[in-house]
């Protein structure tokens, strides 16, 4: 009977980990809504993209979250399986030096509107496992404090050739 109680709990994990699935797939692309979790908070996601680069490199993904919700939230962590690694960035001045650095957290105040944007807080993908080309699109999940998980589909433009690490210069055309 042990047994039969886990395989149960299984299924029930596994409905509630593919509810926001399903929620993401019936949304449009670029518009997908979560906070049915009864904590108040209500995301909306749109305008995710990442920088076209080569198997091996690195690139960034990009997008706004607006919280039309009364409760603050947080981004806490981010994840696709185009990369080794992801992890959440910004952008800070050292010494007049824009360099990223990983952040723990981006706050997401309630009924504000927060741009993960070039030069600024963006996902930051290490060692890509595939080549991302201009057109692409993959799955990236976005993780919450409050909201929880939150997958989005990411849409591969393309950036403008140089070295390849182009958040480094935000006033090169916007990249
Ligand atoms: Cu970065």
């Amino acid at each position: 009977m042990k047994r039969k109680r886990q395989i149960i709990q299984l299924v029930i994990a596994g409905i509630f980990l593919t509810l926001p699935l399903l929620a993401a797939c019936a949304s449009s692309e670029e518009n997908v809504q979560a906070g049915a979790d009864g904590s108040g908070s209500t995301l909306t996601i749109q305008d995710v993209w990442a920088r076209s680069e080569a198997s091996g490199h690195n690139s960034a993904a990009y997008l706004q979250i607006i919280n039309e919700g009364d409760s603050n939230d947080l981004l806490i962590g981010a994840y696709a399986n185009i990369a080794e690694t992801t992890e959440i960035h910004d952008v800070v001045s050292e010494n007049d030096v824009m360099k990223m650095q990983e952040v723990d957290e981006i706050p997401i105040a309630a009924g504000e509107t927060v741009s993960l944007e070039p030069g600024g807080f963006h996902v930051m993908f290490f060692d890509l496992t595939h080549d991302l080309t201009e057109g692409d699109e993959f799955e990236l999940d976005l993780i919450f404090d409050r909201a929880g998980e939150i997958t989005v589909t990411a849409e591969v433009r393309d950036h403008t050739p140089g070295h390849g690490h182009g958040y480094r210069d935000p006033g090169q055309g916007g990249l």
